[in-house]
């Protein structure tokens, strides 16, 4: 009789019986009708507990095929670490279009309104290790790989519109000089150390890079609250043959939203899967979360008169400027079955396009062309990572490439090579097939850059200008943090230098805040700063805020006797405004409501800190309040709201914890008490403003 696929389900072990192994241990052995464990080859193995050996307490024997394929195959479960964008998490969704783009692109994804095509996203972190956090100040990876009819099209992007160098030779000691320090291997993911530092400040091409990475952009609250961008100028290429320059950006459709550096560390202590855990979270609740496809489309002439070389990966255009069009929105709506399986092995190139989609001459991208297929060799294993399903296309695909480290399908039959006599396989096609875009090009053969791309400063000082004042804080401050960590100071008054070409007052506070003894002079520049671009209000994370809770998370810490009433109608408007609630309490195993109600706790005090949390209420009983007012957990979960201005709804009882900690007598509008129905719809109202940025400076004594 034929046995049983063996299958790895969940359900597979739990359903498993449990009796008592000869050494007491518990075994799940398999009885009639369940699934039988096997090895590799399919052999059902009776004991996978004790590996062979002679006697009770006798030597291992080689006869034990079992124990050598399990522990051969374990040693070898992991493979290299991408070198870039090591940490990253992924879901599966589709992508769907407004309208039909054939105007611009003969694209199939494109031609028809309503068209869905499959998609997968993998989010990352750039400089750390696999295992490091994700609330690292760094840029986020972006990657949209879309399994169109016409093969997979990867958009491989950031959620930062720029780079760091103008040419792709440039990466690897960008990447070296930003990773950890090579003799003593450390900091991890971070970008706060001296061989960092060192190199920005003799690369005044990153200087407006550097202005996106010290803003808040680079803590977002969930990758849910980001924005994606192509970075690279592309062409869309339509039927006619004609071109079409094209930028591509991904908007949220909950807003934009970052958390303040001082949440950020401490979240990667409290949460070092914080990124993970949300997306896992919102997409296992049904919450999909929802990007906006939106194009800058412009032509040569566009090209040839905006400001700056649309080539150059250091510059963007702003959306005042050319406004993006909105023409799809891509949803996620599934997690991968297995992590590594699909996240992990997910292999992006940018020089996966279809028909219709081509490159532009920008010297970053055409070395990436080059950079990703190599990169997935050497992570995969084989040429043959397009086997694998995540990476396989989901279009009808035939081609003569056969055999190579674990080929799973070779051409069938006689014909492995074209043209031939057989009149079998397939064959070119000029008119489907992608044709590169005919471009005229001349000039020396030389090692070159162009003058287009010469000026370092101008947009570094039009992102600064375009931030309202609390992000303006956060950048002095981010490189002050940054640059205090920096050992030698010939880099930190070298990096001073280029903020004198970006900003004088930023220049000055950060120096100051540095303890320079002296102000430098500002740095050689080819171009002097142009003071004439305009602000771009659409630069401004706050500027854009969503002005509504959609999708964020109320945290709210009760105790024994909490008010039924008040915790009921506070988590019924949390859930209209369509955010979460957690809830907080002495010990994980909850509490007794005033109604004499059991309520189940999310987290104890100490194990779920408001850092986790948009915003935060306080409901103990009167009973409680004394004992709250003195646990130090609880301090900390107030306090930390309060200076990462955060909104706190409280009760009468929560005063002497309120007191406890300083803000008792520094009640702002941010503080709101619950009492009676108004009191709770005044809270809610105000939670679309997610922080209260005027505290801030209150916290410093300063006046807004
Ligand atoms: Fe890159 C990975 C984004 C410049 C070479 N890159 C990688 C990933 C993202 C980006 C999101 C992770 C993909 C994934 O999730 O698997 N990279 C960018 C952006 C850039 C950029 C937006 C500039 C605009 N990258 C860049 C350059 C080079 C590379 C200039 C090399 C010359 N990138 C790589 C790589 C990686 C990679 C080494 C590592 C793992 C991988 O490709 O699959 O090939």
């Amino acid at each position: 009789m034929a046995r049983k696929p063996a299958k790895f389900t969940n359900a597979t072990i739990h359903d498993q019986k449990l009796s008592c192994g000869h050494g007491g241990e518990l075994h799940q052995t398999a009885e009639d009708g369940d699934t039988v464990l096997t090895t590799a080859q399919g052999g059902p193995v009776s004991d996978d507990q004790n590996s062979l050996r002679v006697g009770p307490r006798g030597p291992l024997v080689v006869d034990d095929f079992h124990f050598r394929e399990k522990i051969f195959h374990f040693d070898h479960e992991r493979i290299p670490e991408r070198v870039v964008h090591a940490r990253g998490y992924g879901a599966h969704g589709f992508f769907e279009t407004y309208e039909s783009l054939a105007a611009y692109t003969k694209a199939d994804l494109f031609q028809r309104a309503r068209e869905r095509t499959p998609a997968f996203v993998r989010f990352s972190t750039v400089a750390g290790n696999r295992g490091s956090s994700d609330l690292a100040r760094d840029v986020r990876g972006f990657a949209v790989k879309l399994y169109t009819q016409e093969g997979n099209w990867d958009i491989v992007g950031n959620n930062i519109p720029v780079f760091f160098i103008q040419d792709a030779i440039k990466f690897p000691d960008m990447v070296h000089a930003v990773k950890q320090e090579p003799d003593r291997g450390f900091p991890q993911a971070q970008s706060a150390h001296d061989n960092f530092w060192d190199f920005i400040s003799l690369t005044p091409e990153s200087m407006h890079m550097i202005m996106w990475v010290m803003s808040d952009r680079a803590i977002p609250r969930s990758f849910r609250f980001m924005e994606g961008f192509g970075v690279h100028t592309f062409r869309m290429i339509n039927a006619k043959g004609e071109s079409t320059f094209v930028k591509f950006h991904w908007k949220p459709k909950l807003g934009l939203q970052s958390v303040v550096w001082n949440e950020a560390v401490k979240i990667n202590g409290a949460d070092p899967d914080y990124h993970r855990r949300d997306l896992w979270n919102a997409i296992k609740s049904g919450n999909f979360p929802e990007w906006e496809l939106c194009l800058q489309l412009f032509n040569q002439e566009f090209a040839d008169n905006f400001d700056f070389d649309v080539l150059d990966p250091t510059k963007i255009i702003p959306e005042e400027v050319l406004p993006p069009k909105p023409v799809g929105r891509l949803v996620l709506d599934r997690m991968p079955d297995n992590f590594f399986a699909e996240t992990e092995q997910v292999a992006f190139m940018t020089q996966n396009v279809p028909p219709g989609i081509d490159f532009s001459n920008d010297p970053l991208l055409q070395g990436r062309n080059f950079s990703y297929l190599d990169t997935q060799l050497k992570r995969l294993g084989s040429t043959n990572f397009t086997h694998l399903p995540i990476n396989a296309p989901k279009c009808p695909f035939h081609h003569f490439q056969q055999d190579g480290h674990m080929a799973m399908r070779n051409p069938v039959g006689r014909v492995n090579y074209q043209p031939n006599s057989w009149g079998e396989g397939p064959r070119e096609s000029p008119v489907k097939g992608f044709t590169h875009f005919p471009a005229e090009e001349q000039g020396q053969k030389a090692r070159l850059r162009s003058e287009s791309f010469a000026d370092h400063y101008s947009q570094a000082r039009q992102f600064y200008i375009s931030q309202t004042p609390p992000e303006q804080r956060h950048i002095a401050a981010a490189l002050t943090f940054e640059l205090s960590k920096v050992e030698t100071s010939v880099i930190r008054e070298r990096l001073v230098s280029h903020l004198m070409n970006i900003d004088k007052s930023l220049a000055t506070a950060v120096a100051q805040n540095l303890g320079l003894r002296s102000m430098p002079g500002p740095a050689s520049a080819a171009l002097p700063t142009r003071q004439d671009l305009d602000p771009s209000p659409s630069l401004s994370i706050v500027e854009r805020g969503p002005k509504r809770f959609e999708g964020r998370k109320l945290g709210i810490l009760i105790t024994d006797g909490v008010d039924s009433n008040l915790l009921k109608g506070l988590k019924d408007a949390i859930v209209a405004e369509k955010g979460d609630v957690e809830l907080i309490a002495p010990t994980v195993g909850g509490v007794t409501a005033s109604d004499g109600e059991f309520v189940a706790a999310n987290h104890m005090i100490g194990g779920g800190p408001s850092v986790l949390f948009d915003a935060i209420a306080i409901l103990p009983s009167m009973e409680a309040a004394e004992h709250l007012a003195n646990d130090a957990a609880a301090r900390d979960f107030v306090s930390d709201a309060f200076q990462h201005c955060k909104f706190i709804g409280y009760t009468q009882a929560a005063l002497p914890l309120l007191q406890a900690v300083g803000i008792g007598e520094r009640i702002d509008e941010g503080v709101i008490q619950l009492a009676g129905e108004h009191g709770l719809s005044a809270f809610v109202s105000q939670l679309g403003r997610l922080r209260l940025w005027e505290r801030e400076l209150s916290l410093k004594g300063e006046k807004a």
